[in-house]
C-alpha cells in the first residue's frame, strides 16, 4: 500500500505525427491493456481515466517545412497543457498515456503554468537516450519528438503554439538522465544553455544512485515540483524493444528501478508523462509491461512486494 494515496489522472494522448513513423498512437491503448489502472489503483490510489484527448488540427497555424505535422502537434500541445494543468490545479497528479514526445510540449507547459501559480520552480527529470533539445533551425530530421525540451524552455519559438508569455522551464532546472543520442547543433545547444546532462558514461562512472541523490537534492533545497518524462528508448533495446528509436546500450531495469524508487521515495514528483511505446513493434507486449510495472514503483510498490507472475 502507498504511503500518500494520491488522486491520479489517466491522460491519453495519442500522438503519433511527431515520431515520423506509424504506431505510438496505439500506445495508451497498450498501457491501459497491460494494466496501468488497475495497478494503481491496487496500490491504494485513487485513478480517474479522462480517456484519450481527440484534438483537432490547429488550422490556425501555416505548415512548417522543417516542423513535420506542426498542426496536428500543436493541437496536442494545447489540448495537454489544459489537460495537465487543470488536472494539476485540482490536486490530482497528472499521468499521461503517450504518444510519442513531441507531448511532452504540452504536459511540461501545463505543469510549468501549474507551478508558476504555486510560486515554486519546475524541475524535469528526462528519461531518455535522446536530448530532444532540437529545433526546426537544428534538427536533421524536422520530427517534432526530437524538439519538446527546446520547447519548453522558450528556445523553438517558431510558432504561436501556446501564448506568448507563458511560463517556460530554466534549462539550469532540467536533468536528462541516460543520453546517448544526441546531434551536434544540438550537443552545441545544450552546453550553451546548461543542460544538465547525465550521459551513460556518467551512468556508468558514478552510478545511477550517486546521480538521483544529486539530482533530489537540488529540487529539494528549491523547494520544486517534479515532472518526470519517461521515453522508452531510455531503457535497453533488449528490455523494452517497443520503440521506433532503438539506442543500443540503455539503461538496464534495476537502474531504471532504483529510479522510480527512489523518485516515490523523495515525495518530489508531480506529474509523470510514459512515451514513445510502439506497440506495433514491442515483443508480445513486453516493453508495455515493463512501463506499468516501472510506474507502480514510482507510486509505491517495493522491491519485495513485486507478485510472482508467469510469463
Ligand atoms: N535527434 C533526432 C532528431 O531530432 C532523433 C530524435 C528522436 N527522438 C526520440 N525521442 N525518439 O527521444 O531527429
Ligand atoms: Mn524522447
Ligand atoms: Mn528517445
Ligand atoms: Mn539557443
Amino acid at each position: 500500500m502507498a504511503d500518500t494515496a494520491k488522486q491520479i489522472a489517466l491522460i491519453g494522448a495519442p500522438l503519433e505525427e511527431g515520431s515520423g513513423r506509424r504506431g505510438a498512437a496505439m500506445g495508451p491503448t497498450a498501457l491501459r491493456i497491460a494494466g496501468i489502472d488497475t495497478t494503481l489503483a491496487e496500490l491504494g490510489h485513487g485513478v480517474t481515466d479522462e480517456g484519450d484527448l481527440r484534438p483537432l488540427p490547429a488550422r490556425d497555424l501555416a505548415n512548417h517545412p522543417r516542423a513535420n505535422n506542426l498542426q496536428v502537434v500543436a493541437a496536442f500541445t494545447r489540448a495537454l497543457d489544459a489537460a495537465v494543468f487543470d488536472a494539476a490545479e485540482a490536486g490530482r497528479f497528472p499521468l499521461v498515456l503517450g504518444g510519442d514526445h513531441a507531448l511532452s510540449m504540452g504536459s511540461v507547459s501545463g505543469m510549468a503554468r501549474h507551478a508558476a501559480k504555486a510560486g515554486r520552480p519546475l524541475f524535469v527529470l528526462w528519461l531518455d537516450a535522446h536530448a530532444d533539445f532540437n529545433s526546426p533551425a537544428t534538427s536533421p530530421s524536422g520530427n517534432m519528438h526530437g524538439m519538446p525540451v527546446a520547447f519548453f524552455c522558450g528556445e523553438a519559438e517558431f510558432a504561436p503554439i501556446l501564448e506568448k508569455g507563458r511560463p517556460l522551464v530554466d534549462p539550469k532546472n532540467v536533468f536528462q538522465v541516460g543520453i546517448r543520442s544526441v546531434d551536434a547543433r544540438e550537443r552545441e545547444e545544450i552546453a550553451e544553455h546548461g543542460v544538465n546532462v547525465y550521459d551513460m558514461r556518467a551512468v556508468d562512472e558514478t552510478g545511477m544512485a550517486h546521480i538521483m541523490h544529486e539530482i533530489l537534492g537540488r529540487i529539494r533545497a528549491e523547494n520544486g515540483l517534479l515532472h518526470v518524462s519517461f521515453d522508452v528508448d531510455f531503457l535497453d533495446p533488449d528490455l523494452a524493444p517497443g520503440v521506433g528509436t532503438t539506442v543500443p546500450g540503455g539503461a538496464t531495469f534495476r537502474e531504471a528501478h532504483l529510479i522510480m524508487e527512489m523518485l516515490c521515495d523523495s515525495g518530489l514528483v508531480s506529474s509523470l508523462d510514459l512515451v514513445e511505446l510502439n506497440p506495433f513493434l514491442d515483443d508480445r507486449g513486453k516493453s508495455a509491461r515493463i512501463l506499468v510495472e516501472l510506474t507502480a514503483s514510482l507510486f509505491g510498490r517495493r522491491i519485495l512486494d513485486r507478485p510472482t507472475r508467469s510469463a
